[in-house]
C-alpha cells in the first residue's frame, strides 16, 4: 500500500482528501478483518471442545492377555503360562477393555472364564462370568488341545477376581490366576513379570 498507492493515486489525478478517504477506508477493513479472524480463533478454541464433549484420551484403553492353558507341568499341569492356585496376578485399570486370546496346550480339555475369587478357591467356579463376555464357549467340558480362542470383557467394576478352568475339577487341582481391576493403575501389569505377554493398545 503505503507510498506506491500514493504515489499511483495522486499520479491518476485522485484529489488528496478522496485519496485520505480511500486510503482510511482500506486501513479500516484491514483492521475489521484483523478482529474477525481473531474472534473466529477464540470461538474454536473456546466453544468447539465445550460442545463436542469428546474427552480426552490420557493413554491406551485396550489390553490383550495371551493365556495359554496347560502351558507347563507345573501343577500338574493344571495352570495357565505356566502358573496355578493363584500363581500369577493380571492387574489391569479400572473401565479397560481386555481381550484374552486363549489357547490350550494340553492333551486335557480346559476352558477359562473371570470369576469370583471364592468361587475359584473353593474349586467351584460359577457358570456365569464376573464380566459379561469374560469366558471361553464350552465351560464345563473345555476345549481340546491345539484350540485358539478369543473373549473380551470390560473390566467395570473394581475388585479381585479369579482366572480359573471351569472343566470340573480343574480348579480344585490348581487351575486358577488372579485378576485384579484396580482404580488407581495406570498401565496393565502381571506378576511374575514374565508370566504373560501383555499388549497395551
Ligand atoms: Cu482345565
Amino acid at each position: 500500500m503505503g507510498v506506491l498507492a500514493d504515489t499511483l493515486n495522486l499520479a491518476r489525478g485522485v484529489s488528496w482528501e478522496e485519496h485520505i478517504m480511500v486510503r482510511d477506508s482500506i486501513a479500516q477493513r484491514i483492521r475489521l478483518r484483523a478482529v474477525g479472524v481473531i474472534l473466529c480463533g477464540l470461538v474454536v478454541l473456546l466453544v468447539l471442545p465445550a460442545v463436542s464433549g469428546v474427552p480426552v484420551l490420557a493413554g491406551p484403553h485396550t489390553v490383550v492377555v495371551t493365556l495359554v492353558a496347560g502351558e507347563t507341568p507345573a501343577d500338574g499341569g493344571f495352570n495357565f503360562n505356566g502358573y496355578g492356585h493363584g500363581g500369577m496376578t493380571v492387574t489391569v485399570p479400572l473401565g479397560w477393555t481386555v481381550v484374552v486370546q486363549f489357547q490350550n496346550a494340553s492333551a486335557l480339555p480346559h476352558s477359562a472364564m473371570i470369576a469370583p475369587s471364592a468361587a475359584a478357591q473353593s474349586g467351584a467356579p460359577t457358570a456365569t462370568p464376573v464380566f459379561a463376555g469374560g469366558a471361553t464357549k464350552d465351560l464345563s467340558t473345555g476345549l481340546a488341545q491345539g484350540t485358539k480362542a478369543t473373549f473380551s470383557f470390560v473390566a467395570d467394576k473394581p475388585g479381585t477376581y479369579a482366572i480359573v478352568c471351569a472343566v470340573p475339577g480343574h480348579a480344585a487341582a490348581g487351575m486358577w490366576d488372579k485378576l485384579t481391576v484396580s482404580a488407581t493403575a495406570k498401565a496393565p501389569s502381571v506378576v511374575p513379570a514374565t508370566a504373560t505377554h501383555l499388549k497395551s493398545e
